[in-house]
């Protein structure tokens, strides 16, 4: 399996019944007003950015009217717009914004999954939903691997996939668990003995950018740490 390969094959699955349910309903009767005319994706979002990629972002999940409405990772919502502007002031992306497939956006050097490929109700994916997930994550793990560098890991959970991940995957994962944070830090090794630097940011969501709890500055230092 190649990087394509991988994004192809996971934008036909429909391991998740509650969640292809949601995914389904909020594309067709479900649509945000001001969205109404547009075509939904309404399937699981492929991971999104340069294949070769040398860092990876871990994000949660699609937002129901974002990626599950653009079938790109962080493209349509309020979460990618201060993420992508973040990856263009940093050097990766050669645009601030991510409006939908065909806007030009192009990724170098960086490749954005998520923890959870479906849009979740209320942004919550059930522990069982992450556990069904969580494969995936391995396989763009795996791919990744060999010239892997960094991790930017966005929340919590996708702190804890990305863990989880590495620790299934046979990496060395420091013990006890690394404790997430905003600028946590982590360096696991991978099988081939490589060193792998893990960065904690708080999520670029609603919740913490328009409260403060996360400004532009904080993001910036957590995207720079990943060139290091
Ligand atoms: O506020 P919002 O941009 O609509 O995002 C809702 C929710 O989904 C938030 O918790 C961020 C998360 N999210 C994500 O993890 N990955 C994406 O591609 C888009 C949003
Ligand atoms: Fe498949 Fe993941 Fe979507 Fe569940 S959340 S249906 S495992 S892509």
């Amino acid at each position: 399996t190649d990087v394509p390969e991988l994004d192809a094959r996971v934008s036909v699955c429909r391991a998740c019944p509650r969640l292809v349910r949601w995914r389904e309903d909020v594309a067709t009767t479900g649509r945000r007003a001001s969205f109404a005319d547009q075509p939904y994706w309404g399937r699981p979002g492929p991971g999104f950015g340069d294949p070769d990629a040398e860092v990876l972002v871990v994000g949660l999940a699609p937002a129901a009217n974002g990626t599950n409405r653009t079938g790109r990772m962080f493209t349509g919502d309020r979460s990618g717009d201060w993420l992508y502007a973040a990856l263009h002031r940093g050097g990766y992306a050669n645009q601030p914004q991510s409006w939908a497939a065909g806007d030009g956006l192009v990724l170098t050097n960086l490749r954005i999954v998520a923890a959870v490929r479906c849009a979740p109700p209320d942004n919550k994916p059930t522990t069982a939903e992450k556990a069904t997930c969580a494969p995936w994550l391995d396989r763009d793990l795996a791919l990744a691997a060999p010239r892997l560098r960094s991790v930017l890991a966005l929340g919590a959970i996708g702190w804890d996939a990305f863990l989880g991940s590495a620790r299934r995957s046979g990496w060395v994962v420091p013990k006890p668990k690394p404790k997430f944070g905003h600028g946590s830090e982590t360096v696991l090794t991978t099988p081939a003995g490589r060193e792998v630097r893990l960065v904690g940011s708080y999520h670029v969501s609603q919740q913490n950018t328009f409260t403060g709890k996360l400004t532009e500055p904080m993001l910036d230092a957590v995207v720079n740490r990943l060139g290091e």
